[in-house]
């Protein structure tokens, strides 16, 4: 009798999953850097147009004095950064920003605000500006910190398209990073933001000194979300002087652009943004990294208050690899 032969009904290679192993994740890391990005750029190009990069600003319009303590930030009140706090901007002037961003070419705009979470008159005030950012034809994009359902679902009516909130790192690295927040408190606020129907945008950051391990783990809590995150914003540690981190050993390059590979390969669909600390790595890194499968960048000269490179940079930059914008 013939041996029934194995027929995958489809290549189960790109299939979309939610249930990775931690230890099918630390294999994709440890493959030879070629084959992981190999498939990577296969998962990427059966899912998108390989040349075409996502575009978002970002603006900070509510900047320092934080109550929580991510080690990382240069906003939390619990370090000296010589950041001089600030409180809500007007609208007018966020308006005036989103305009600018439209005119040079984002799609996205990204307002930030170093908040636990939003409270009272402040919330009303940011609940208009999506309103009024998104008249200006932008799609909408908030990070507020932490969210009840009815705030979410008062953002959705806003016409909030998406909200970023992210697990930053492993569960079991956490704890050496944020101890004013848990793991949990920002699951709980990534469930109310799918719950009211807006987009979530999740991811991490890397090079806080942890190891390869948590960024498999990192990257397999977000695989494992109820719905994979539409937008999966990979950080590199921007150093900060004041903050913990300041004197942080870089991570490896290579190191980083394996880890933006894995986000590709678990999350086939998502969009895997390029985000902090591009204004610290070669063109070469970029490029390395867009091979990878990230296809999302912030473009403008500021993150929320630390640099990110000119437009003219990153113009020089898809031109020279032939990128256009998504
Ligand atoms: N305060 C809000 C919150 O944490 O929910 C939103 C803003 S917070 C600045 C958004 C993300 O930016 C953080 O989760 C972290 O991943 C990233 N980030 C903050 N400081 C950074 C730094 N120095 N370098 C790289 N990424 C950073
Ligand atoms: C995200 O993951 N990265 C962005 C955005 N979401 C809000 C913020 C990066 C902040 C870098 C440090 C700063 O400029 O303050
Ligand atoms: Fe506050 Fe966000 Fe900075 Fe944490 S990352 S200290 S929550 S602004």
């Amino acid at each position: 009798m013939n041996k029934p032969v194995h027929r995958p009904s489809e290549n189960t290679q790109f299939a979309v999953r939610n249930d990775w192993s931690r230890s099918e994740v630390g294999q994709l890391f440890d493959l030879p850097f070629n084959d992981l990005l190999f498939h990577a750029q296969q998962v990427h190009r059966a899912h998108f147009d390989p040349n075409a990069v996502q575009v978002s600003t970002l603006l900070s319009i509510k900047t320092g004095g934080c109550p929580e303590d991510c080690n990382y930030c240069p906003q939390s009140v619990h370090f000296d950064t010589g950041l001089e706090p600030e409180r809500l901007m007007d609208i007018e002037q966020v308006i005036d920003a989103a305009r600018r961003a439209r005119a040079a070419g984002a799609s996205r705009f990204c307002m930030g605000a170093a908040w636990r979470n939003p409270k009272g008159k402040n919330f009303q005030r940011v609940l208009e500006m999506v309103e009024r950012v998104r008249a200006e034809g932008l799609e909408t994009c908030a990070t507020l910190g932490m969210l009840d359902a009815a705030q979410a679902a008062a953002l959705k009516q806003a016409g909030l398209d998406y909200y970023n909130h992210n697990l930053d790192t492993s569960p079991e690295f956490y704890g050496e990073i944020i101890t004013t927040r848990t793991y949990d408190d920002r699951l709980d606020t990534l469930q109310h933001v799918r719950a009211a129907g807006i987009n979530v945008c999740c991811g991490g950051i890397v090079g806080l000194g942890e190891a390869r391990a948590d960024r498999a783990g990192l990257l397999c809590e977000l695989a494992n979300l109820p719905e994979h995150p539409g937008s999966v914003p990979i950080n590199r540690l921007v150093k900060v002087e004041g903050t913990p981190l300041e004197q942080e050993a870089d991570i490896d390059a290579l190191e980083f652009v394996r880890t933006i590979a894995v986000a590709r390969i678990l999350m086939p669909k998502s969009y895997v943004r390029l985000s902090a600390g591009r204004t610290e790595m070669s063109d070469e890194m970029q490029a390395l990294c867009f091979l990878a499968g990230a296809n999302s960048i912030f473009y403008g000269e500021k993150l929320l208050t630390t640099g990110n490179p000119d437009t003219a940079r990153d113009d020089a930059l898809f031109a020279r690899l032939g990128l256009h914008r998504a």
